[in-house]
C-alpha cells in the first residue's frame, strides 16, 4: 500500500462530530509528547499534517485525517502531562477515555505509541486497559528508537512483548523513517481486507 494523498477531515469533541463509521479508523494514542503527530507525519510523508510541537497539551481533539479518499488516521490528545492546568488535564482525560473505550467510535485498530527510550508507563498500561476491555485491536509502536542507548531500546521492546504477549510491536522513529515499512506493512492488512 501507498499512502497518495492525505487531507485534514476534522477534530472531534464528541458522538455528534463523528464521521459515519463506514471507513475504517486507524487511531493513535499516547502519552504527551510521545510523539504521535510526528508518527503520523512520518507514515503521511507530510511534515506539519497532524500538528506536532514541543509544547505537551497541544492536541486537544480527536483529529481525523482522510488517506487515499478512503480510510481514516485519527490523532488524540496525549495523556499523562502532569504540568497542565488540572481543568484542562481533566477534560482531556475524560474526553480520550470516551473516546478510546465507547462503542459508537469504531477504531480498527488502536496504535499505542510508546516512548522507546523509557518504556511502557503506567499511564500506557491504563490506556492499554480501556482499549483492551472495549476490545480493540491493538499495537504497540515503539517511537523515538534513535533516541537513547540501544540495548535500553531492545529491552524495552522485549518487556512490552513480554507484558502483552499477541500484540504486535514495532519499533519506530519518526526521526529518521525507521519502522515506517513495518507499520505501513501492518495497515495494509488492516484497511485493504475486504469488508474491512
Ligand atoms: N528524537 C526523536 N524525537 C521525536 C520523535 N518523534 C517525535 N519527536 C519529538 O518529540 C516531541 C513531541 O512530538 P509530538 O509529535 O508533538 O508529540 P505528541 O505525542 O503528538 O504530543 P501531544 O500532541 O502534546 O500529545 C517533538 O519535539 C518531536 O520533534 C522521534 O522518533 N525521535
Ligand atoms: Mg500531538
Amino acid at each position: 500500500m501507498e499512502i497518495k494523498t492525505t487531507r485534514f477531515l476534522k477534530g472531534v469533541t464528541g458522538t455528534e462530530g463523528l464521521p459515519k463509521p463506514e471507513r475504517t479508523t486507524i487511531a493513535f494514542f499516547g502519552r504527551s509528547n510521545v510523539g504521535k503527530s510526528s508518527v503520523i507525519n512520518a507514515l503521511v510523508r507530510h511534515k506539519d499534517m497532524a500538528r506536532s510541537s514541543s509544547r505537551p497539551g497541544r492536541t486537544t481533539e480527536a483529529n481525523y485525517f482522510l488517506v487515499n479518499e478512503s480510510w481514516h488516521l485519527a490523532d488524540t490528545p496525549g495523556y499523562g502531562y502532569a504540568r497542565l492546568a488540572r481543568t484542562q488535564m481533566e477534560k482531556i482525560a475524560k474526553h480520550l477515555s470516551w473516546f478510546a473505550g465507547a462503542p459508537e467510535v469504531a477504531i480498527a485498530l488502536a496504535v499505542v505509541v510508546i516512548d522507546a527510550e523509557i518504556g511502557l508507563q503506567d499511564s500506557d498500561r491504563e490506556t492499554i486497559s480501556v482499549l483492551h476491555d472495549a476490545g480493540r485491536n491493538i499495537l504497540l509502536l515503539a517511537n523515538k528508537a534513535d533516541k537513547g542507548r540501544r540495548n535500553d531500546i531492545s529491552n524495552h521492546i522485549h518487556e512490552a512483548e513480554r507484558e502483552y504477549p499477541g500484540f504486535p510491536v514495532i519499533r519506530y522513529s519518526s526521526k529518521t523513517g525507521e519502522g515506517r515499512g513495518d507499520l505501513l506493512a501492518f495497515l495494509s492488512t488492516i484497511v485493504e481486507t475486504p469488508g474491512a
